[in-house]
């Protein structure tokens, strides 16, 4: 498959970008902090999405696209902290090779050392797939490293893996966040709808944030909301966007 062969080269051609979809709290729309989405911008084919080339990838290649994905945002980071912006912190999509060694944490500490940043600076998500890991031990230290460090940690997509109440009791993490597959069904089906209440009751017990995706209509906002959920991002409010349309649209609010 030539796409597979191409993705071989995509990290050293530095053809992997950052885009960057705002996190808002959902009572007052006031920005805070933004996660990080690659983008393969394939020579001939322009800008392709992870769904496109994600699953074609091996996990030394994704190993090192979240190096390249870690050295951008570390320096979108440095020039925005330096022109006065207060980006809040940079949630990276930590895959699980990253996190059964220390690979991630070491990656993220040299880029917070090499641009003079913050470990707050940086958030980790991580899928709740990393449980079926053999190394899923080693995967809690890690972040716990993290978490030491002032790092947030967000259990994502949940409710459509394999966490089971076990891993809530007993994984380190500061934040769940509601897949977008059911937040996509509200005010269409009343079971998600008692899902989701579920979930953001769950986190509350739990002490966890609670963060909705996918949100797409006033509707959605209002439903989380009254459900007790805080935080949120979705087209509703800002898609995925380059850096410098994510920049003004911060400088805008300012
Ligand atoms: O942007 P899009 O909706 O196409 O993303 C689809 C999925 O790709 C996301 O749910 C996410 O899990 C994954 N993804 C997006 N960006 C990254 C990334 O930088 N690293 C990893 N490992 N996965 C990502
Ligand atoms: O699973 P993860 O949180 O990584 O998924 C984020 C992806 O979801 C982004 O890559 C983005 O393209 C997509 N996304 C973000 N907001 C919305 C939204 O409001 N609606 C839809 N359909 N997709 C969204
Ligand atoms: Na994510």
């Amino acid at each position: 498959n030539r796409l597979a062969a191409a993705l071989a080269f995509a990290a050293d051609r530095d053809e992997f970008v950052v885009y960057y979809q705002q996190k808002v709290n959902l009572q007052t729309g006031e920005h805070l902090g933004f996660e990080a989405l690659v983008r393969w911008r394939h020579p001939q084919l322009g800008i392709l999405p992870p769904g496109r080339f994600l699953p074609l990838m091996e996990g030394h290649l994704i190993q090192s696209m979240t190096r390249c994905i870690v050295d951008i945002v570390a320096r979108d980071l440095r020039a925005w902290k330096t022109a006065g912006l207060h980006v809040g912190s940079i949630a990276i999509n930590l895959p699980e090779a990253l996190l059964v060694s220390q690979d991630g944490y070491d990656l993220i500490a040299a880029a917070v050392n090499a641009n003079r940043l913050d470990w707050r600076d940086f958030a980790i998500e991580v899928t709740e797939d990393v449980f079926l890991n053999r190394g899923a031990d080693q995967i809690a230290e890690t972040i716990s490293r993290f978490r030491k460090q002032g790092v947030s940690v967000s259990l994502d997509d949940f409710g459509t893996g394999f966490a089971s109440l076990v891993h809530l009791r007993d994984f380190p993490f500061d934040e769940l966040k509601i897949d977008r597959s059911f937040v996509a069904e509200i005010g269409k089906d009343i079971r998600s709808e008692q899902i989701i209440r579920a979930i953001i009751d769950l986190a509350r017990n739990l002490g966890k944030r609670c963060v909705a995706e996918g949100i797409e209509e006033e509707g959605q906002r209002d439903f989380l909301l009254n459900a007790g959920c805080e935080i949120g991002q979705g087209y509703l409010y800002a898609k995925p966007e380059p850096a410098f349309a994510a920049v003004e649209r911060l400088a805008r609010r300012r």
